[in-house]
């Protein structure tokens, strides 16, 4: 069974944390309709898709990617760089106890796990203004048992890794070639978001699933030309608030 963990919109949403885009106003029911549509897409998918406990409090609750990295066998709680999400752990932790063995990164490490690309046994870790080479280490140390590798990534003009960087097939990544060096990814087949959509570097792959935003169709072609099979989403409303398709689940198999 394949699960989707995700988490509502929540009504403070528009007081989310930002740090490359300018804050607009965001239209809470038009992010909650946008939402439930991404939610529909990943039972379309197969996915049992669950919500976690609301964080009415937690503005940027929503993002429920960022709180754990699941692992086929741990899950490791992160430990958010931005203080304000350090409270949306313990309910992530709470409701994987059922499924995983659980591992936590501690200070003075900090991790987002939207700055975790797994490929294969590789945890590619972009070292962001929300993870730390700390943070980087103690998943190097709770994975290496299970023969997982731990590089870091540097990034420039984008949040986390998978702004950046994301698998869209087993062996190809998408990445905005501007965000990150692609040389570090050269043993992988390579999409490059369209220069007119840096933001389009952000996908949901899983099984034979790929999500995409619809906001981006010139990567979308892209994609298509790589021969992939897109399913798009309407993603513009959480985007105001720094979020893409990845940070809104937690996909694993139970
Ligand atoms: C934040 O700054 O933490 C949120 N406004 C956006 C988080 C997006 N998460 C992700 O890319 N994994």
């Amino acid at each position: 069974m394949r699960i989707a963990f995700t988490r509502e919109v929540g009504s403070r949403i528009a007081e989310c944390e930002l740090t490359h885009l300018q804050r607009e106003p965001v239209d809470v029911d038009r992010a909650r309709e946008q939402h439930a549509r991404y939610e529909n897409r990943l039972r379309e998918a197969g996915c049992d898709v669950r919500r976690l406990a609301p964080l009415p409090d937690c503005p940027d609750s929503v993002f429920v990617e960022d709180t754990a990295i699941v692992l086929d066998e741990v899950a490791v709680i992160t430990r958010p760089g931005a203080v304000s999400r350090r409270p949306e752990i313990a309910s992530t932790a709470e409701a994987l106890r059922a499924y995983r063995e659980i591992a936590s990164v501690s200070e003075p490490g900090i991790l987002d796990g939207g700055d975790v690309l797994r490929l294969g046994r590789n945890l590619y870790v972009g070292l962001s203004a929300r993870t730390n080479r700390e943070g980087l280490d103690e998943l190097a140390r709770v994975t290496a048992p299970y023969g997982y590798a731990v590089q870091g990534v540097d990034l420039r003009g984008c949040l986390h890794l998978k702004s950046a960087v994301t698998r869209v097939a087993e062996d190809t990544v998408l990445l905005n070639p501007a965000w990150v060096d692609p040389g570090v990814f050269a043993n992988y087949a390579q999409v490059a978001v369209d220069a007119a959509e840096p933001a389009a570097g952000n996908a949901l792959h899983f099984g034979n699933t790929l999500i995409f935003p619809e906001e981006f169709p010139r990567t979308r072609e892209r994609l298509e030309a790589a021969g992939l099979r897109v399913t798009t989403v309407p993603a513009a409303e959480l985007a105001k608030a720094e979020g893409g398709v990845t940070c809104c689940s937690l996909v694993f198999d139970a």
